[in-house]
């Protein structure tokens, strides 16, 4: 999906945050958010938008998301799409037109993919939050399955095929990816537990 937007000749992520950032403040806080995907013909969820927020926006700071914080969560991974996206010319006029259509649309699937994935996630560490049995500390234990003190998608890989879980792809890189809060390329108990615990209040 990333990739797909990426292809599209008029996409940059300069006009992508303009267009929520209507008054070129630099970043954005909640309500530009809500009121940028409606403008997008997507009304998002409330709580999701938050979830996001609170990601990007570091667990901290929920206030607002800088421009380079949300091109953390736009950019692919890859290099070569990411340096594509990012040369083009962009306009800044902060309107819908500086897009087609097309690449509209893939850029309202996307966010409707990366907030519904926030949703999924919290709705999982929720589920956490209520087993009784549950612990962080010996969750990562059986996770860094070489005892290091951090996992790499390579255990998370082992460990999730040992109970008969196959991730696909880079499915592995993407969720250690997003375990590794303070992006230093490992997942540390501190980022682990950063990201396992509940967000929103627990339901
Ligand atoms: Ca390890
Ligand atoms: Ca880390």
């Amino acid at each position: 999906m990333k990739k797909n937007l990426a292809y599209q000749k008029d996409f940059n992520l300069f006009d992508a945050f303009r267009i929520l950032d209507q008054e070129g403040k630099g970043y954005i806080i909640f309500s530009d958010l809500m009121l940028g995907l409606k403008q997008l013909k997507y009304m998002p969820d409330p709580i999701e938008v938050d979830l996001w927020m609170k990601r990007y926006g570091g667990f901290c700071s929920i206030s607002q998301v800088k421009f380079s914080q949300f091109c953390r969560s736009f950019d692919p991974k890859d290099n070569y799409y990411s340096t594509l996206m990012n040369r083009r010319q962009s306009k800044l006029t902060g309107e819908l037109a500086v897009f087609s259509e097309d690449t509209l649309k893939l850029y309202r699937s996307l966010w409707r993919n990366i907030l519904t994935d926030e949703g999924i996630s919290e709705g999982q560490r929720q589920r956490f939050e209520r087993m009784e049995d549950f612990s962080v500390e010996k969750m990562f234990k059986m996770l860094d399955l070489n005892r290091d003190g951090c996992f790499t998608p390579g255990e998370l890989t082992q460990f999730l095929a040992e109970r008969g879980i196959q991730l696909e792809g880079d499915g592995a890189q993407l969720l250690a990816d997003k375990f590794d809060g303070d992006r230093d390329g490992k997942v540390n108990l501190s980022d682990f537990r950063e990201e396992v615990r509940p967000k929103s209040p627990v339901r």
